[in-house]
């Protein structure tokens, strides 16, 4: 059974849990607290150098950091991984889209907005600039879904749960979505697939879990 570290609030984390939760597959959720350091202990930092979850643990020992390459790792082979080469690569440039343009900018809005205390007077000098860059990003979302459901392949795919991670908290964290309809409805689409949950839901605890949580995280 894989075994997955997580944080509960963190969308990269939700990004892995939405892709197990739509392929229904048995996995144990370890919570993490980055906001406690629980991401940057040497036992963490062994398992993963970037200190970051979400952590996926494929095989004993084995371990697959970045949310993207985990969302991959699981598709291969389902119905959430494109299988012509053209519908793969135009899933990958939404990932890559999504790191560089979408989570960069509303992921660090949610972070220091929801996430920590007093982070809205930390961060004042960058917020304009997550707005901005964060709206670009929306717009180019927008004027993709004007003309197609989904991201890539024409069904849902990875591309679409590694996009819904963090543009379905935006309007959390001062981003206004109403001028957003395509992008709206989407959020709908894939909130009414089967299998979906939202950031809220954790798996239920496997039976032996409880006494074992602690010591192995
Ligand atoms: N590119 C990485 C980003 C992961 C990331 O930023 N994780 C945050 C939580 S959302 C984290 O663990 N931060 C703790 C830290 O950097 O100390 C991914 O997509 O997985």
């Amino acid at each position: 059974m894989y075994k997955l570290f997580s944080m509960q609030r963190s969308g990269n984390s939700y990004k892995a849990r939405l892709a197990l939760a739509f392929l229904d597959a048995p996995y144990r959720c370890i919570e993490v607290d980055i906001l406690r350091g629980e991401s940057r202990t040497p036992d963490f930092l062994a398992k993963n150098p970037s200190g970051q979850v979400p952590l996926l643990e494929v095989a004993q020992g084995r371990y697959l950091a970045e949310s993207n390459a985990i969302l991959w790792y699981l598709a291969v082979g389902t119905s959430l991984a494109p299988d012509t080469r053209m519908d793969r690569a135009e899933a990958l440039q939404w990932m890559f889209f999504e790191q560089h343009a979408l989570e960069p900018n509303i992921g660090s809005a949610y972070f220091w907005l929801c996430l920590v205390k007093g982070g809205r007077d930390l961060q004042t000098h960058a917020l304009e600039d997550w707005l901005e860059r964060g709206y670009a990003a929306l717009q180019v979302m927008e004027n993709h879904l004007k003309t197609h459901d989904y991201f890539a392949a024409g069904q849902l795919t990875i591309a679409d749960i590694a996009l819904y991670g963090y543009t379905h908290v935006a309007d959390q964290c001062d981003f206004d979505l109403s001028t957003f309809p395509s992008v709206n409805a989407w959020l709908r689409r894939v909130e009414q697939t089967p299998g979906f949950v939202t950031m809220d839901w954790t798996p239920a605890p496997a039976p032996h879990d409880h006494a074992n949580f602690a010591a192995e995280a």
